[in-house]
């Protein structure tokens, strides 16, 4: 791994930059993207952003309108590619032309995070890849403004849950005060991340929760939702990953789960923990993710896989120890 400094100092040194984060893009991706796009054209540099999933359309962020949605044939030339949030094979559609490029930059803070390019910064003590924009765009003496300012903050904000998940810590307050001093907004950009659902997810949620289920005294709890229960509320699957939160909210909850089947037969398994270390189970299961938040992508019929994972991760609560799936 490189130093911070020589990641500095790369930036410093190169001119034409393809910044991109991970697939189904979230706001620390998008904040760490945008943020340095807008550092580094401060300083001249010429910058482009690169998604190969859609841009949310419910953040009002700066920048957005940036960012180019290449679901096919991203190439990166000449530019140096710098892959933010992320390993570079997580970058969806774009992987293929991201791993090709002539100049790859990696610098992510997710546990675990392998790493992969000519640099590579993984810090996984940082709260948000936005954190270490923040650090990089300070020591290249860029001057902030409210767009950058409103990105990194946004980013903060998203991976930090609103200040309230356990990577929140004084220095990651310190930083956010002071990107609120370049007139951002917090309650607009609270509500938007957190807070602001179309009419169709809270019917969702309101049939979801009613069909919460709970083991072991309630220390697990999970939700299942079929790709037909999606299409009945129309609501996106993809755009549902926060359902986890909802499940969480049991007060006896030390596991919480939710299965999405996003498409028919393709179940995306949500994880979140207050202390048990479910990113050890997210991999166990093929997925990753960080120690209190984690996930993975499971192929079979809903409720077989959900009664698998349900069984496994019983059996890990109890044991502390990782079985082989069985049904
Ligand atoms: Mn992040």
């Amino acid at each position: 791994m490189n130093s911070l400094q020589e990641i500095v100092q790369f930036f410093r040194e190169q001119d034409n930059f393809i910044f991109v984060g991970h697939e189904n893009p979230d706001p620390d991706s998008l904040g760490s993207m945008l943020g340095l796009y807008f550092g580094l054209s401060k300083m001249g540099k010429q910058c482009r952003v690169v998604s190969g999933d859609p841009v949310p359309t419910d953040l009002s962020w700066p920048g957005l309108s940036k960012i180019e949605y290449i679901p096919e044939g991203f190439e990166a030339g000449e530019s140096c590619v710098v892959v933010l949030d992320c390993e570079p094979h997580r970058t969806g559609p774009i992987a293929p032309g991201v791993q090709a490029a002539k100049c790859l930059v990696n610098i992510d803070h997710h546990q675990r995070g392998r790493g992969e390019g000519d640099l590579v910064y993984v810090e996984p003590r940082e709260a948000a890849t936005s954190v270490i924009v923040y650090r990089i765009l300070q020591e290249l003496g860029v001057s902030f403004d409210l767009e950058i300012a409103t990105v990194l903050y946004g980013g903060i904000l998203g991976d930090t849950g609103g200040f309230r998940h356990a990577n929140t810590n004084s220095e990651v307050l310190a930083i956010a005060a002071e990107l609120l001093k370049f007139g951002v907004e917090p309650a607009p950009m609270a509500r938007e991340i957190f807070s602001s659902q179309p009419y169709g997810f809270l019917k969702l949620l309101g049939y979801a929760l009613s069909n919460l289920h709970a083991a072991q005294e309630g220390k697990l709890v999970w939700m299942s939702i079929s790709f037909e229960e999606f299409e009945q509320f129309d609501v996106p699957p993809e755009n549902t990953d926060h359902l986890v939160s909802f499940a969480r909210m049991l007060d006896t909850a030390e596991v919480a789960m939710v299965f999405r089947e996003v498409k028919p037969g393709e179940i995306r398994l949500g994880l979140r923990a207050n202390q048990v270390d479910v990113g050890a189970l997210a991999r166990h299961l093929g997925g990753g993710g960080h120690k209190l938040a984690s996930g993975a992508t499971l192929v079979g019929d809903l409720a077989q896989v959900t009664r698998e994972v349900v069984q496994l991760t019983e059996d890990y609560l109890r044991t502390g120890e990782l079985h082989e799936r069985h049904s």
